[in-house]
């Protein structure tokens, strides 16, 4: 491996864009590959010009993938967020819409067996601990990314690829209730932390004075209420054992509303103070975690159905995600999770990061 080139794959997975690499082909020293990481994407530039990033923070994510070494896994999978215009590589998080892609490009670089029609591949959650299962269409051998399922946010259909988690709770500090409790103060509202998967700080959007049905980019143009998302997570972050996270990816924050849609919750995302232009794999599952608690704030807006598939409404459309907890125990356990995504291969190349410091 030199800096004049390093093998890369551009996907889609989900609702969010990344480089693919094999684990091998990038430096072993997280410092290195972090700097050459931002040399590739073109970070910090507000418009990534000079790297493959999209200059947003959902365009600007990387996949690391290897061979399991743990008997449970066939793969191993490290996130990294990858900062637009600070010259920051964050691995405190997973990233269920980019794991839609690893199983398909762990075929593709040879490092799994294709199982027939189907392929089931099991990937261990690096950033955070965890198994997930991923799904996807292998006729013939080869990774088949047509099909006709279409998710909002991204145009068309591909083929599905479905993802089963088991052990997403606490992904953080290894507790579902992060604070220990179902609610807490924070600026004089009641929240919900919660972490299965993705630690996320649940409010009500009227709590914050606004519908909870506006756009993302009316959100973003809302500077008073971006101050109070981010001082909401800062005091959330201390309570959930995250200590500062002024300049950290997690806790994202979800301000929910009822549905308006035929679905279950209505949510509008800030990751962590930026708009998401619709919701998080994980993000989601703990969302609807947090609907699911007995005395949650996000339980009363929302409409659950009978069975374990929720729908959750988010500025640009819709997310089914799958949750069973046990409400027996206390604090609830989580039992299992599940969605389902779509991924594409975009580009197979060599990548050449730009030369200098990030
Ligand atoms: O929650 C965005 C995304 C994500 C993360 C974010 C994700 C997840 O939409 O599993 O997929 O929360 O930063 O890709």
């Amino acid at each position: 491996m030199t800096d004049d080139g390093v093998p890369c794959m551009l996907m889609r997975g989900g609702t969010s864009k990344g480089a693919y690499f094999l684990a091998g082909d990038l430096p072993g020293d997280p410092r290195e590959r972090d700097d050459l990481l931002l040399r590739i994407l073109g970070s910090p530039d507000p418009r990534q010009i000079d790297g493959i990033g999209g200059a947003h923070l959902l365009t600007s994510k990387v996949a690391v993938v290897s061979r399991s070494a743990d008997p449970s896994a066939d793969l191993d999978y490290l996130f990294l967020q990858v900062a637009v215009d600070e010259p920051a590589v964050s691995a405190r998080q997973n990233c269920g819409n980019i794991l839609a892609g690893v199983g398909p490009f762990g075929v593709e670089r040879g490092l799994v067996e294709p199982g027939g029609e189907r392929t089931g591949v099991r990937i261990r959650l690096v950033n955070t601990g965890g198994i997930a299962t991923a799904t996807f269409p292998t006729p013939g051998g080869l990774v088949d990314y047509r099909g006709g399922t279409a998710i909002s946010g991204v145009p068309g259909t591909a083929a599905a690829v479905v993802l089963g988690f088991a052990d997403t709770a606490g992904s953080t500090i290894g507790k579902l209730l992060p604070t220990g409790h179902e609610t807490d103060v924070i600026d004089g509202i009641e929240v919900t932390c919660v972490d299965n998967g993705m630690p996320v700080v649940v409010a009500a959007a009227e709590d914050l004075g606004v519908t909870g049905y506006e756009s993302h980019e009316e959100l973003a143009a809302d500077t008073a209420l971006l101050e109070r998302v981010q001082s909401l997570r800062l005091r959330a972050g201390e309570l959930m054992g995250l200590g500062d996270v002024a300049g950290e990816p997690v806790p994202k924050t979800t301000l929910v509303a009822p549905p308006r849609d035929g679905g279950a919750l209505c949510t509008r995302t800030f990751i962590p103070v930026r708009p998401h232009t619709a919701i998080g794999v994980l993000g989601a599952i703990s969302v609807v975690t947090a609907a699911l608690l007995r005395h949650g704030v996000a339980g009363r807006y929302a409409r659950l159905p009978e069975g374990s598939r929720v729908d959750v409404e988010h500025a640009t459309g819709h997310l089914q995600v799958e949750v069973e907890l046990d409400l027996s125990t206390t604090p609830p356990t989580a039992l299992r999770a599940a969605s389902v995504r779509t991924a594409r291969k975009l580009f197979d190349g060599t990548v050449y990061p730009r030369e200098g410091n990030p």
